[in-house]
């Protein structure tokens, strides 16, 4: 399906074209018909002469009303410049036509109207006219056909005219993320909340989930309509109703975009390449504040100029946009600035979530942004990847604006050439991580360095915890645990429990520490059942003593050495054996059997008991 608009100064008779092809008046406000000018986009459609239905957008063209104008043609796939025949180019002929270059409208075709009030050689003027108003646009070239709404004159022609533009122009491309930047709102009583707008990027269907990419609300679709019939599912490219359930009209202001969940984002800021108005009466400086409208959304914004201090009309620049109100946009989207007086320029977003605020006059960060404009597909990806390291797919593709399929594909081939490392099996919703090579082995040799540091720390420790690891790294869980899974697979690094060390990490005892540690099990081993409690011993060396399975520690202070708590262990066990299935032993009964205190026996019948080798009944143990 294609849309089509209207542009063109006002009074030049775009809305009566509009009605003489369509049959629809698209003025609908009741000021509007009294006043005989419109006020805000109308909306109508027809059947051209192959049977192909497209939709019309017809804009108003009074400069008081050029806000609502640049809300109307942001999804359009064919423009119509109306110039009326006894007046030619006038200010919002030229207007609308920069606007409509800036956006890059795909098709063109000019209308010179009410040719029922020109002779022909004015006709073929204004036709010149139009030409050299045309020099240097994307509509030069651009085909004219004369009509006269009022005698119907060369209706016929434009139709045939649209439809060969229509017959050699691409579908709108399907990425699978609609967007419905919202035209309209209003509420319908028994229905509910309806929102209209030019659905781009993919299609909706009733009974889906739905979110406002604004405001992050969620709605149901209820019913679709486009061109007044009901419809289960759509394309891009169509002009819809979309009746929403769970949401009240007053939260889908103009300028709310509605979409699936999940992906898209409202910014406070853009990374652009930004073209002046050719033949322009400003120019731009520095910081200067503008207003930035994107589709049907409007906000106040400040510009940064990146590689200049001032960029004159006709000049190009690379530029970051601050803006007042969130917008969501998504990377190729097309918006045009404006002062309070007129159109400075428009551009193409690049980036439509920086994460900083860049430096000026960087050659890096334009070299970046050129990466991002004007790279393949896997320089783009790469660019992302490095930007935004660790990236999942899904922020891939958004800030490629990419399709996931198509990301898949393309960080495969990035990965077989070495330039990007992937965690986790490449595929959809499984949450797969990429890092650019020089990030991953950036953060290979911090996780090393973390690793080294606590063991040099800390050397009579089998390793650091995984979760201190993690917090010095500051990455998310699951994205650490995809970094640690593929180390230790490559064996960088050996996961010991809730451990983590590299791979060569020893526990060793320095000849001193020896020397203690074997006095320490000796004194243990001199009274095996009732070791002394007030030996000093450094609780790293006590710990590595425990790793190493000499000593056995029961609490703070009780400590066996290995040798006698097998030894008791094995007899309190065999103890209860030696009575058949239902045998017990009681605390009195393990003092007697080893002449000991309740000091020890207390202690050690509890550590039996957490180790599950015994289990407590009334006042007796039994095996568990
Ligand atoms: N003679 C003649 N008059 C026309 C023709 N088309 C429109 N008009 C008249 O021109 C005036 C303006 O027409 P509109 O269609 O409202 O113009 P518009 O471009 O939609 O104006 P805005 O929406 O306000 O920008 C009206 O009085 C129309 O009747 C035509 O083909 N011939
Ligand atoms: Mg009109």
């Amino acid at each position: 399906m294609y849309v089509i608009g209207t542009a063109g100064h006002v009074d030049h008779g775009k809305s009566t074209l509009v009605k003489a092809l369509t049959d629809i008046d698209p003025d609908r406000l009741p000021e509007e018909k009294e006043r005989e000018m419109t006020v805000d986009l109308g909306f109508a459609w027809l059947t051209l002469p192959s049977g192909r239905e497209v939709s019309i957008v017809d804009v108003p063209g009074h400069e008081r009303f050029i806000k609502n104008m640049l809300a109307g043609v942001g999804g359009i796939d064919l423009a119509l410049l109306i110039v009326a025949a006894d007046e030619s180019v006038m200010p919002q002929t030229r207007e609308h036509l920069a606007i409509l270059d800036l956006l890059q409208i795909r098709r063109s075709l000019v209308v010179v109207t009410k040719t029922d009030l020109a002779d022909e050689i004015m006709v073929e003027l204004v036709k010149a006219e139009i030409e050299d108003a045309l020099e240097g646009t994307s509509f030069q070239g651009a085909q004219m056909v004369g009509v006269s709404a009022y005698t119907g004159d060369g209706l016929d022609d434009l139709k045939a005219a649209i439809d060969a533009i229509l017959d050699d122009t691409q579908a709108r491309s399907d990425l699978g993320r609609p967007r419905l930047p919202v035209d309209r709102s209003f509420s319908i009583s028994g229905f509910g909340t309806v929102v209209t707008g030019t659905l781009i990027d993919g299609g909706f269907a009733v009974g889906q989930e739905v979110e406002l990419a604004t405001s992050g609300q969620k709605a149901r679709i209820r019913g679709l309509q486009s061109h007044q019939s009901h419809v289960d599912q759509t394309q891009p490219g169509v002009r819809l109703a979309v009746n929403l359930s769970g949401i009240a009209r007053e939260d889908v202001p103009r300028g709310e975009v509605l979409t699936t969940g999940g992906w898209l984002h409202p910014t406070y800021r853009l990374d652009a390449r930004l073209r002046m108005v050719k033949g322009g009466a400003h120019s731009l400086r520095h910081n200067q504040g503008v207003s930035f409208h994107l589709f049907t959304s409007e906000s106040n914004a400040r510009v940064r100029l990146l590689d200049t201090d001032r960029l004159a009309p006709g000049q190009e620049g690379w530029v970051q946009i601050l803006l007042s109100e969130p917008i969501p946009a998504v990377k190729g989207d097309f918006f045009i600035l404006r002062s309070a007086e007129d159109t400075l320029g428009g551009g193409q977003v690049v980036d439509p979530a920086p994460r900083r605020r860049h430096r000026r006059f960087s050659p890096e960060v334009v070299e970046r942004m050129m990466m991002l404009d004007q790279g393949t597909g896997e320089d783009i990806l790469f660019t992302v990847a490095e930007q935004r390291e660790p990236c999942e797919l899904a922020e891939l593709s958004q800030h490629s604006n990419l399709p996931v399929p198509e990301v898949l594909e393309r960080i495969a081939v990035l990965e077989s050439q070495g330039h990007v490392a992937v965690l986790g099996e490449l595929g959809v919703d499984n949450g797969a991580v990429v890092f650019s090579t020089q990030g991953w082995d950036v953060l290979k040799s911090k996780l090393n360095m973390a690793l080294q540091t606590y063991h040099n720390q800390y050397p009579l420790r089998r390793g650091a915890p995984v979760q201190e690891i993690r917090s010095r790294l500051g990455l998310s869980l699951p994205v650490y645990q995809r970094v640690v899974t593929r180390l230790a697979a490559e064996g960088a690094l050996v996961e010991d429990g809730t451990n983590l060390k590299t791979p060569d990490h020893q526990v060793a005892l320095t000849p001193d520490m020896e020397k203690k540690a074997a006095e320490f099990v000796a004194a243990l081993e001199r009274e095996p059942y009732s070791p002394p409690t007030d030996q000093s011993v450094d609780r790293e060396i006590l710990a590595v003593l425990a790793d190493q399975g000499k000593v056995v520690k029961i609490n703070d202070s009780i400590v066996f050495a290995a040798s006698a708590f097998e030894e008791m262990r094995g007899r309190i066990v065999e103890h209860m054996r030696a009575q058949g299935e239902q045998g017990t032993i009681t605390v009195a009964e393990t003092r007697t059997m080893f002449n000991t205190s309740r000091k020890y026996v207390l202690p050690l019948l509890e550590y039996l008991d957490q180790q599950q080798i015994t289990r407590r009944v009334g006042d007796e143990r039994v095996l568990r």
